[in-house]
C-alpha cells in the first residue's frame, strides 16, 4: 500500500520522539553536551527509500541504550584553523579496497593516517605516521580524550576534494579496533552531509524502513558515535553532494587493540 507523505512522517516523528528521552546509563561519554539533539526536518524521499531526519546543533540522539550520536563544536577556531593547514600538507593516497564482489578499486577519496599501530581494513593495511608529524592534531587528540573519557591510539584522515568524493555505507567494526570504543569524527572545511542508520534496513517487527539520520558535518564540528553497540548495529555514510565544489577533510579518532 502506498504510503502518503503525512503518514511517514508520522512514524518518524514518533520514533524521534522515541528517540530523544536522553538516556542517564552511566555508559554514556562524560563531559558531552547534556542535552538531546532535536530534528529540525524530517522529509520522506520515495515510496522505496527511507524518511531522512536532519539534526542541526549540539546534543545527544540516543538511537538505542547501547548507540548515541553526540555532536558538539570541536576545537577553539584558531586550533580548527591550524589542524586544517597542517592536514593540507599530508599526502592522500587512494589505494585499492576489495569490494563485496571481490573486485579490487581504488577508494573514491584520499587517505592517510597518524597513530600508533597499524589498521587493517577492507583487505588493506593503513600504516600510520607518528603523532610528531603532526603537533596541532595530537594537540586535539589530547583535548578529545579529555573531554570524552578515552585515549585515541589513531587516526585515520580522509580528503574529499569535493563533493564527489564519498564513503559508502559502513561500520567501523575492524579486528584492530577495541570493541564497544567511540569513534570521534572531527570535520574540516567544507560541509557535508553524515548519515546514520540501522544496519538492518527494515524493522524487524513493523517491517518499516529504517530512517536516515542526517547530520550536518560543518567545519570544526565532532561527531561522536559512541556506546558498545553502534558498530554492531549502525552503518555511516557521507554521500555524494554534486553542489560542494571544496576540499573537506575528516579525522576519526580511535582506539587501537592494545
Ligand atoms: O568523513 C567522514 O565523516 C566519515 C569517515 C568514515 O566514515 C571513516 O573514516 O570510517
Amino acid at each position: 500500500m502506498k504510503r502518503s507523505r503525512e503518514d511517514v512522517s508520522a512514524v518518524a516523528e514518533k520514533k524521534v520522539k522515541r528517540e530523544e528521552s536522553p538516556k542517564t546509563s552511566s555508559k554514556t561519554p562524560p563531559k558531552t553536551p547534556p542535552k538531546a539533539l532535536r530534528a529540525t526536518t524530517i522529509r520522506q524521499r520515495t515510496e522505496r527509500a527511507s524518511a531522512v531526519i536532519h539534526y542541526s546543533g549540539e546534543g545527544t540522539l540516543s538511537l538505542t541504550p547501547h548507540a548515541h550520536v553526540i555532536v558538539f563544536d570541536g576545537l577553539s577556531p584558531e586550533l580548527a584553523q591550524k589542524v586544517l593547514l597542517e592536514l593540507r600538507d599530508l599526502s592522500f593516497e587512494s589505494p585499492l579496497i576489495r569490494t563485496p564482489r571481490g573486485d579490487r578499486v581504488p577508494i573514491p577519496r584520499g587517505q592517510c593516517a597518524i597513530g600508533d599501530g597499524n589498521y587493517r581494513y577492507g583487505g588493506m593495511t593503513v600504516v600510520p605516521q607518528p603523532w610528531t608529524t603532526t603537533p596541532f592534531l595530537a594537540q586535539a587528540r589530547a583535548l578529545l580524550e579529555e573531554r570524552l573519557d578515552q585515549k585515541f591510539s589513531y587516526a585515520l584522515i580522509n580528503r574529499y576534494m569535493d563533493g564527489k568524493q564519498v564513503v559508502g555505507w559502513h561500520s567501523d567494526d575492524e579486528r584492530d579496533l577495541e570493541p564497544g570504543q567511540s569513534i570521534v569524527s572531527l570535520s574540516l572545511g567544507a560541509t557535508r552531509k553524515f548519515r546514520v542508520r540501522a544496519k538492518q534496513a527494515r524493522d524487524k517487527d513493523t517491517g518499516e524502513r529504517a530512517p536516515v539520520h542526517e547530520f550536518h558535518a560543518g567545519h570544526n564540528v565532532v561527531i561522536v558515535m559512541a556506546g558498545k553497540h553502534f558498530q554492531r548495529d549502525f552503518v555511516h555514510t557521507v554521500p555524494r553532494e554534486s553542489r560542494v565544489k571544496d576540499v573537506r577533510f575528516n579525522v576519526t579518532f580511535r582506539t587501537l587493540k592494545q
